[in-house]
């Protein structure tokens, strides 16, 4: 089942056909006390109302990043080929051990990644900054958590980091990570709370001037930490009225030699999700 927020309102999809959501608050959507069963119901018009709509009501409609009110945290280092790229870019820095430390440390990193303003739905821009040299798309799977800590939902996200700033100092991290445009998430929640195959693929398509610039691909198998220890490990003595999202960390990382431009396209695809997909764009 997918949960789409548009322009429009609100649509649950199940088998490629779709429903709308009377409720029209995504921050309520997501504190429901039972979200899933909400879902369901308008799906088998409980009420004995039908929620149906047309294909062409849903194409006319813009799907949004489906987010309201909920800050967005980010896990990072969480795959092997994530952990060997950072410790080269920090090498000269002298940072570079602490990747290896925190990649087999049991308290995993996670960091603040966005606040709602700052994040893009699907065909939106995504940002490279002005004052970095070296940007790149990360592809993560993204949770959707709802206040008490349960996990009610995945979407596909784009973690965009500068890793030159990055590799500086590793305490420049928030300047690598929080700017405007920094966040992409979509384009829709997969609802459930059971985790996703180990076996799904996650794959990143950078197109540049209509060709391939860069494609890439992993699996959940190589996510090093269970997705509901991150969740835990971001609810200890911490609260999230609202909900929140976590990202779990990227295992996709383009060459050293490659580096964002504007007007690069990127898709990234979670089978189960769909794919997201943003122009890239620098502030004039
Ligand atoms: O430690 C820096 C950030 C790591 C990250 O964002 C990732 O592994 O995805
Ligand atoms: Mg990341």
């Amino acid at each position: 089942m997918k949960l789409y927020r548009t322009d429009l309102g609100s649509f649950v999809e199940q088998d490629s056909i779709r429903y709308r959501v009377p409720l029209t608050s995504w921050d309520e959507l997501i504190t429901h006390d039972y979200l899933q069963g909400y879902l369901l119901s308008i799906i088998d018009k409980s009420d004995g109302v039908d929620y149906l709509v047309s294909n062409l009501d849903f194409a006319s409609a813009k799907i949004l990043a489906p987010i309201g009110s909920q800050e967005v945290w980010a896990a990072g280092v969480t795959y092997y080929r994530s952990r060997s790229a950072r410790m080269e870019e920090a090498k000269t820095a002298g940072g570079g051990d602490f990747y290896d430390r925190v990649y087999a440390a049991e308290r995993p990193e996670l960091f603040f990644k966005s606040t709602p303003n700052r994040v893009v739905g699907p065909g939106d821009d995504v940002r490279i900054r002005k004052d970095a040299k070296w940007s790149v798309p990360e592809p993560e799977l993204t949770l959707l958590i709802n206040h008490r800590g349960q996990i009610i939902g995945t979407t596909a996200g784009n973690d965009m980091s500068s890793r030159d700033i990055e590799g500086e100092n590793p305490l420049y991290l928030p300047q690598a990570k929080v700017y405007v445009g920094s966040c992409a998430l979509g384009p829709c929640v997969l609802i459930g709370s059971e985790p996703l195959s180990t076996a799904t693929p996650i794959s990143l398509e950078i197109v540049r001037s209509g060709r391939t610039e860069f494609a890439g691909a992993t699996t959940l198998a190589e996510l090093k930490r269970a997705p509901a220890t991150l969740v835990e490990y971001l609810f200890r003595d911490n609260s999230f009225p609202a909900g929140t999202f976590l990202m779990t960390g990227t295992g996709i990382v383009p060459p050293d030699s490659f580096t964002l431009a504007s007007g690069d396209r990127i898709r990234i695809t979670i089978d189960p999700i769909g794919t997201l997909e943003n122009n890239v764009a620098q502030r004039a």
